[in-house]
């Protein structure tokens, strides 16, 4: 295996190994008490994949998700739906906003304990582009990564498939 394929392997590879991010609701203050949680979110770039961490004191907060009549409101959805762990992981796994409000007491209407947020789609879908021959060669999928399509069009799967056979098959 030459230093190339190291260098086409790590290039290939690289985009897919950017991962999730976690992101501490409050940073630092976690989820608590009127804490400005919009002027947190603001700039922040959500991704579908990335996941929000509340923490708080068991029993002194707890989670809820809502939907914007919700969090305007801060109406508060049966009990039986909160999250109350004290570092409660939510997975965004879908883009578009999202609404979290806190359920307890009058934490939410007066004390401004909400979030709204806005997940962004992550990079385009892996789909397969159409091939101009008429029977798709999947066996060279190697070759597309001298156009730099192959980023786009290659399942993580697929992408560890070629480092194996670039690895093992040079
Ligand atoms: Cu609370």
């Amino acid at each position: 295996m030459s230093f190339r394929h190291v260098f086409i392997i790590l290039a290939i590879i690289s985009p897919v190994m950017v991962s999730a991010k976690d992101f501490i609701v409050g940073d630092e203050k976690g989820w608590t008490l009127s804490f400005d949680y919009q002027a947190w979110a603001q700039g922040k770039d959500f991704r579908v994949g990335d996941r929000l961490v509340f923490k708080y004191p068991v029993g002194v907060h707890n989670v809820f998700k809502v939907n914007g009549t919700g969090f305007q409101n801060c109406i508060k959805p049966p009990l039986s739906e909160a999250l109350t762990s004290g570092n409660d992981t939510i997975v965004l796994a879908t883009p578009g906003r999202k609404w979290y409000i806190c359920g307890v007491g009058r934490h939410c209407a007066a004390a401004s304990m909400k979030l709204f947020i806005n997940v962004n789609a992550d990079s385009p879908a892996p789909t397969m582009t159409p091939s101009p021959s008429p029977s798709p060669s999947q066996s060279m999928p190697y070759a597309n990564s001298a156009y730099g399509s192959i980023r786009n069009v290659l399942h993580p799967a697929m992408v560890v498939l070629v480092a194996l056979v670039s690895i093992f098959g040079a």
